[in-house]
């Protein structure tokens, strides 16, 4: 891998996009090294991942637009379906992918962000969708998960402006869960990673699940995807060891229930 960084530790995963020279921007080869990552993660161990870009000034800047210039229509679209299925496929990773956000998400970075669950991030970061000035609209994504985290009417005042926001913005509108100093950062995420490492993995693989599905439906359907979800639950190791250990006698319980993913 040129461009991608892969290191577990644990039942957490960080990959970091190492492209800094070009301050991470995404072309075809990026898209190819993380597709090839993501597939490449072991499930078995890692609960958690969270995604970064490397170096101190930018998360992802975009989809590279040296790359994207010179296409053609055709070109154009087979670029934007790679990185759609890339983001799709992080997005509906069995396991929670955090993004920490460490400078500029722009475009594609902003839209790579949003296919993540949770994005947080360091004081320098900015965020925006400036693809309406440079004669394109959001090509990975944006126009529909912009609407879908931030609320229609603010998606349509920053894609139709094309004006990036700052983190403070950025957090009020609820693009972000929370913003740190930059050294603080990744100690965060790992933070948080660990929190969500320690739960029951086929519960939170489920809630993932149940979120993401139920709201591409009406809530009828959406409450069924929820009842199944949480009856696929029980029988499991993790159901009888935490609702054991929540029933035992207060001298035998255990502060953190030892899950074993299956
Ligand atoms: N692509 C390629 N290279 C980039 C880049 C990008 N998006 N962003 C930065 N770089 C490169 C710069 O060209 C420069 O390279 P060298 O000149 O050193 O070789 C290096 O990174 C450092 O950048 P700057 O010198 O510009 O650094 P500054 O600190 O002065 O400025 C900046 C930082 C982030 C404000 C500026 O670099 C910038 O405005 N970058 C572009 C941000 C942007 O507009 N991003 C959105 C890109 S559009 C679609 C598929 C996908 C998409 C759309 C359609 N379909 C096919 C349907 C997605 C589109 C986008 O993401």
């Amino acid at each position: 891998m040129d461009f991608i960084l892969y290191e577990a530790d644990g039942a957490v995963a960080t990959i970091t996009i190492n492209r800094p020279k070009a301050l991470n921007a995404l072309n075809s080869q990026v898209l190819d090294e993380l597709d090839k990552t993501l597939d490449a993660i072991d499930l078995d161990t890692i609960r958690c991942v969270i995604l970064t870009g490397a170096g101190d000034k930018s998360f992802v800047a975009g989809a590279d637009i040296g790359e994207m210039s010179t296409l053609t229509k055709a070109e154009g679209e087979a670029f934007g379906k790679k990185g759609n299925d890339v983001f799709r496929k992080l997005e509906t990773l069995p396991i929670p992918v955090i993004a920490a956000v460490n400078g500029f998400a722009l475009g594609g970075g902003c839209e790579i962000s949003m296919s993540c669950d949770i994005r947080i991030c360091s004081e320098n970061a900015m965020f925006g969708q400036p693809e309406a000035g440079l004669g394109i609209t959001p090509g990975f994504g944006g126009t529909q998960r912009l609407a879908r985290t931030v609320g229609v009417g603010m998606a349509k005042q920053l894609i139709y402006t094309a004006r990036n926001i700052k983190a403070d913005e950025a957090y009020r509108i609820g693009l972000v869960n929370a913003v740190y100093p930059q050294e603080e950062l990744m100690e965060q995420a790992k933070k948080m990673a660990a929190t969500i490492a320690k739960n029951a993995p086929i519960a939170v693989r489920n809630c993932k699940k149940a979120i993401n599905d139920g709201l591409q439906v009406d809530i009828d359907q959406a409450i069924v995807i929820e009842e199944k979800l949480f009856g696929d639950c029980f029988e499991t190791e993790d159901q009888k060891a935490g609702m054991g250990n929540f029933l035992a006698p207060k001298d035998q319980k255990v502060k953190v229930v030892p899950f074993k993913n299956c």
